[in-house]
């Protein structure tokens, strides 16, 4: 051990681990009482649900803090590599449960809340949830974090702390409108302010050469403007380990907060206004999912937060006396998305201009340690920022840009001489139109290792947007199929499945997920298959008990429950789901006695604010929920219910009452999805395209429990290649066109032809996505699934092979590929000596 490293506290924290933090009841009941009086200042007897579950929180937050200091100072002496997962968004949902469930105290707790006449569930329920992303890519960076935590590897999560996270989404007539999130309203007694550890980032302003002491030439940025990052830390237990790593939010300050000596009234206004423009910067998260905006207060959350990181990598590995040369054998930076790209010019910016490393030792490091990870192939969804934004807000990084394509172009003219198209086609600056930075080249030629989200999505990725780098360096690419955390979407969401699993196999599932192969030793067993069915009932139940409350629409859990739950995109086609819906409608209609198996159909998610069709389709939803819930003719064997607000905490009810799982993009456009391993987890069976991660769900689970459907991605790359015309489906299919004209003609819109003509023309006019040519194929699936239902003991069997075989897709998995395969990354167990 170095000299100036901290020692540890080790021994003192055991004394008072024992005294103050005991994990039994008792202790645990004097931590609430401690809290709600000398933290919250409350009398018990006024005491309501939320303030016992601050109280609770704040005395579950007391016992994960030696572990979590342990963790930190383990790392700090065993001077190892860290993992640092640099994410815009961090989708962490309800952090009690979880917690209480990583340390093991949920029976504590449950006595604990009993004694003082509380329940859990209420308590756990009061947590408003921190909703710091828009979906899937955002919710895998929370899995993730679970999993490095849980497999004891040294990591840290960076990313911004944003005041207000995604709008919550409620329904009036039928239509979305947002409300902001206002998480933080009553504190947030999970996080620790650390405004010791702040640093500056500048904006804007240009750039001047100077000559140092030694009478280099080096370039000083002089900005427009400077703002002050603040860490809050969040602890990130692992699940039964001593393990706690962190994650570290940004949160924007002015660098001065008022100026005193303000000559006057109005220059002591002037100086309140830019201490409010500096905070504006983590205000509130895009709400966009997928689509790039190009607007410059994105940018800057961009830069701030991945400024605040690397400096603070660099400081940290300063106090470890390290020095900056073996930067890349410290740290393994992984760029979740191009959204921290910038980091790549940002690290070259710090190494050079104030390191002053030369750049072949900035860059050879540089490369050395990001990685970036793919999650999107959508054109709409490619980072670009106009080449003019860019250099009046980053105006040093766009010199170090050029100069990092100067010499890349270099490389790609070596190697294919004569060839300017590629050139071209590489170039991290953009040509076509207006000239832009294109962030996901600057990410690639910037990173080691380079990675799609799901075996399809990286073949794609390698044959279609990054082919030229692929052919340049095809070692830097890899697949790293999704996973997610069977602790929270299995053991936290579905207890009554977990109880089962225990007893059946033990507890070893919760760290080795391909253990649940040892269910399909019991689906003979008709004993094991009924109780099976009963859980899955009990959840349903559950589910329709939440829906009825939120919106009145009554459920019958002895019905299918047929689930699509995911942001509302055309991609995604919920109007696909819709047609179907609207066919059996028709059919219903026509024939009364139609012997169709009684289907719930139930959606939830949330449109981007600014996305006209999407926010028609889920008006639509609730315009067919209306019609057809309230028609005596069909609500016997159909409903519809739209779940208001999808969020972490509901889906959590969501999928363990799945029987189908939706799964229904566009054959090419899903990058992988971890909804649906989600549903697989919980027993749902799927119906899917051979799209993203479904392809390799359907290769686990076997062809014959999986219903597939739909064109191949290569099939819709060939149609719109050779010119997709919508109205050529539409003449061979009547009961598509019966469907269409129902919609069109303002059947569900009390006989308003106007409001849902825009969808129905971009169906028959051009379809992008087609929803059409995949329709017939899609029915006809449906039929294989209404026909597999009628056999509840071979859907029971199909459903347990569900979670048998879904060990592929935990995030403990994903991790340790990212671990072994990109970062170089060992786990280090980290020891408590907590009694
Ligand atoms: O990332 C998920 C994948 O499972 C999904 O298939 C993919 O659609 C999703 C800009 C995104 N890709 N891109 C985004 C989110 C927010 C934003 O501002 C893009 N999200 C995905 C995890 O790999």
């Amino acid at each position: 051990m170095k000299t100036n490293t901290p020692t540890t506290s080790q021994g003192a924290a055991a004394v008072g681990a024992t005294v103050r933090v005991g994990l039994d009841p008792a202790a645990l009941q004097q931590g609430i009482v401690d809290h709600l009086r000398y933290s919250i200042g409350q009398l018990p007897a006024l005491a309501t649900p939320a303030h016992y579950y601050r109280a609770l929180a704040l005395a579950v937050r007391d016992r994960l803090q030696d572990r979590w200091i342990r963790t930190t100072e383990t790392y700090f002496e065993q001077e190892r590599k860290l993992a640092c997962y640099l994410s815009a968004e961090f989708l962490l949902g309800p952090h009690l449960a979880n917690n209480l469930l990583n340390l093991g105290l949920e029976e504590a707790a449950r006595g604990a809340l009993a004694a003082l006449g509380q329940d859990l569930d209420t308590i756990i329920d009061c947590e408003p949830e921190p909703g710091l992303g828009n979906g899937g890519l955002g919710r895998l960076a929370a899995c993730y974090l679970d999993s490095l935590a849980t497999l004891a590897y040294p990591a840290v999560g960076y990313g911004i702390r944003y005041e207000f996270g995604i709008f919550a989404q409620q329904i009036r007539d039928g239509w979305q409108i947002e409300r902001t999130d206002k998480w933080l309203h009553a504190g947030n007694p999970w996080e620790i302010a650390k405004p010791d550890i702040c640093y500056e980032v500048n904006w804007g302003g240009h750039t001047e050469t100077y000559a140092d002491e030694a009478g280099l030439q080096r370039v000083r940025w002089v900005p427009f403007r400077v703002v002050k990052g603040l860490a809050y830390d969040t602890p990130i237990q692992g699940f039964g380990v001593d393990t706690c790593n962190t994650l570290r939010l940004w949160s924007a300050e002015a660098v001065e907060s008022f100026d005193f000596q303000a000559f006057n009234t109005g220059d002591y206004f002037e100086a309140v206004e830019a201490k409010l423009r500096s905070e504006t910067v983590t205000k509130v998260l895009y709400p966009n999912d997928e689509p790039a905006i190009g607007k410059r207060l994105r940018l800057a959350q961009q830069y701030f937060f991945v400024s605040c990181s690397l400096q603070d990598m660099l400081r940290i590995l300063d106090l470890a006396g390290v020095p900056v040369e073996r930067f890349a054998e410290r740290y393994a930076v992984q760029l979740n998305d191009t959204h921290p790209s910038i980091g790549v010019a940002e690290l070259m910016r710090l190494l050079i201009d104030e390191r002053h490393l030369d750049w072949d030792q900035a860059w050879a490091i540089t490369v050395a340690a990001f990685g970036y990870t793919n999650h999107t192939l959508l054109p709409e969804a490619l980072e670009t920022w106009s080449l003019p934004l860019f250099r009046e807000c980053l105006p040093r990084h766009l010199e170090i840009i050029f100069e990092i394509n100067r010499r890349f172009l270099d490389q790609v003219r070596a190697r294919f001489p004569g060839d300017e198209a590629r050139v071209a086609r590489m170039s991290l600056i953009g040509e076509v139109g207006d000239k832009q930075v294109r962030m996901a080249h600057l990410a690639s030629v910037g990173s080691h290792a380079i990675n799609g989200v799901a075996a399809l999505h990286t073949d794609l990725l390698e044959n279609s947007v990054l082919a030229d780098f692929h052919e340049l360096w095809p070692e830097r690419f890899s697949n790293k199929t999704n996973g997610v955390t069977p602790r929270r979407f299995l053991a936290l969401a579905n207890p009554g499945l977990r109880a089962l699993l225990d007893r059946t196999l033990g507890t070893d599932w919760l760290v080795d997920l391909t253990a649940l192969r040892r269910l399909e030793a019991h689906i003979e067993d008709p004993a094991f298959r009924s109780e099976w069915r009963a859980i899955k009932h009990a959840n349903k139940r559950r589910l329709a008990d939440y829906i009825a409350t939120q919106t009145g629409v009554e459920l019958d859990p002895n019905w299918l429950f047929d689930i699509q739950v995911k942001r509302i995109h055309e991609y995604k086609r919920q109007h696909l789901n819709l047609l179907h819906i609207l066919t059996l409608y028709r059919r219903l209609k026509a024939d009364p006695g139609l012997g169709i198996p009684p289907r719930a159909f139930i959606f939830g998610g949330k449109a981007a604010p600014g996305y006209f069709l999407a926010k028609r389709i889920i008006k639509l939803i609730n315009a067919v929920a209306g019609t057809i819930n309230a028609d005596p003719e069909v609500n016997e064997r159909l409903k519809v219910a739209f779940v208001p607000n999808f969020n972490v905490r509901n889906a959590e009810l969501i999928y363990p009452a799945a029987d189908l799982s939706e799964q229904i993009s566009t054959a090419g456009k899903e990058a992988s999805g971890t909804g649906n391993m989600k549903f697989m987890l919980n027993g749902a069976l799927t119906i899917g395209t051979l799209d993203g991660a479904n392809v390799e769900i359907r290769e686990q689970v076997g062809d014959e429990n999986f219903f597939l459907f739909g064109l191949t991605a290569d099939e819709v790359a060939r149609l719109q290649r050779q010119g997709y015309r919508s109205a050529d489906w539409l003449d061979s299919h009547a009961e598509l066109r019966a469907v269409l004209d129902m919609i069109g003609s303002g059947h569900f819109a009390s006989g308003d032809s106007e409001v849902f003509r825009p969808l129905v023309e971009n169906l028959t006019d051009s379809d992008p996505f087609l929803v059409l040519a995949d329709y017939a194929a899609y029915v006809a699936c449906q039929e294989r699934v209404a026909s597999a239902w009628s056999d509840p003991e071979r859907w029971t069997r199909m459903a347990i092979l569900n979670t048998a075989r879904c060990g592929r897709f935990s995030s403990d998995r994903a991790i340790r590929e990212y671990a072994d395969e990109i970062w170089g990354l060992q786990p280090v167990a980290v020891s408590a000596h907590i009694a």
